[in-house]
């Protein structure tokens, strides 16, 4: 089989996913009139055409401008359904999806309403679909400690339920030291821990990350190949990296789809995942993802066997659900 076929053919596992980024303007433009929202834009089309960034804080200021339709349970809920039924597609069997707690209860949101919504289109996407998932609860970083506390504390009756945490938003000046304290009341907690970095930010970022909030995953981690020492360390200590490659040729970490580190870092030995991050403002879901870098890298077929195989090596599949898929 040619390699396209053979991408959508294997069972993914997607572990980088902003549930909010999967908002498509279609449901954007649904959810609105349902909900009495205005929106800043007349059209699909004029929404679609909105999303072009220079960077991350270009992008960031627009998504969090969409999330403003997403306001009851069942938002919550036919948002997450729509993601899994459109990556079920692509022969996705296993998910770890982020949200963003604090853009919904900023604006006057439940934290019930929005993880309880994400919780029900879960259970359903099971069901519909065979589709297993955890959930990560992200900070906002361009928010204070104290409000990151806060939102652990909002947390605490779904803490069973919850992965871990997450750590994402605007990356330079708000570097991982800053939620050093709250990520190890996490950690007591059981949660794992996760955080952004070296998507903009420097390596210094991603050593914060492992040293002082003792991530067990790196998002993104892009940069970290400006540093031996720090590539021979992931290595060593068998960090998995979680690459989005569509996401960061539209906020221009790559200036070019061809000079994507992808796989260089699969040559350093660095466990490398492949994932869509936003994929409604990014222009791809999974299957996009690895088709489009298959073919700017020219990935051979072990290249492709090796990353779908990384994103089930890291992820956090029960040992029964495990057995099903590998
Ligand atoms: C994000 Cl691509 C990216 N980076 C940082 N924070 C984010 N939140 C949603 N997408
Ligand atoms: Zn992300």
């Amino acid at each position: 089989t040619d390699l396209p076929s053979l991408i959508r053919a294997l069972p993914k596992a997607e572990l980088h996913l902003h549930i909010e980024g999967s908002l498509e303007p279609e449901q954007m433009f649904e959810l609105a009139a349902r909900n009495n929202v205005a929106l800043p834009y007349d059209s699909v089309e004029d929404i679609r055409a909105a999303y072009r960034f220079n960077n991350l804080q270009e992008f960031l200021d627009i998504y969090y401008q969409g999330m403003s339709v997403l306001l009851t349970k069942q938002d919550f809920h036919d948002l997450t359904y729509a993601y899994l039924k459109r990556v079920h597609a692509d022969n996705c069997r296993h998910v770890e999806i982020f949200f963003d707690p604090q853009g919904h209860t900023e604006r006057g949101v439940a934290f019930s309403d929005a993880i309880e919504g994400i919780f029900d289109g879960l259970e359903q996407g099971k069901k519909d679909f065979g589709i297993s998932s955890h959930l990560i609860l992200s900070f906002l970083r361009h928010l204070s400690e104290e409000e990151a506390f806060e939102t652990l504390e909002q947390a605490e009756p779904y803490i069973d339920r919850i992965l871990a945490v997450g750590l994402d938003s605007s990356e330079l000046g708000h570097p991982p030291s800053k939620f050093e304290r709250v990520y190890a009341k996490a950690r007591e907690k059981g949660l794992k821990s996760f955080a952004h970095a070296g998507e903009e930010g420097p390596p210094e970022y991603v050593y914060e990350a492992l040293d002082l909030l003792k991530v067990d995953r790196i998002d993104h981690g892009n940069r970290a190949l400006e540093d031996d020492a720090l590539v021979e360390r992931l290595v060593a200590e068998n960090k998995y990296l979680t690459v989005c490659p569509l996401s960061n040729l539209k906020l221009c970490v790559v200036d070019d789809l061809k000079n994507h580190p992808l796989k260089t870092m699969l040559n350093k030995g660095l466990k490398a995942t492949v994932n869509s991050d936003d994929p409604s403002y990014f222009g791809g879901y999974l299957n996009d993802n690895y088709l489009r870098t298959a073919e700017a890298l020219h990935l051979t077929k072990d290249d492709i066997v090796t990353l779908v195989k990384n994103g089930f090596d890291g992820a956090y599949l029960t040992a029964e659900r495990k057995a099903e898929l590998m």
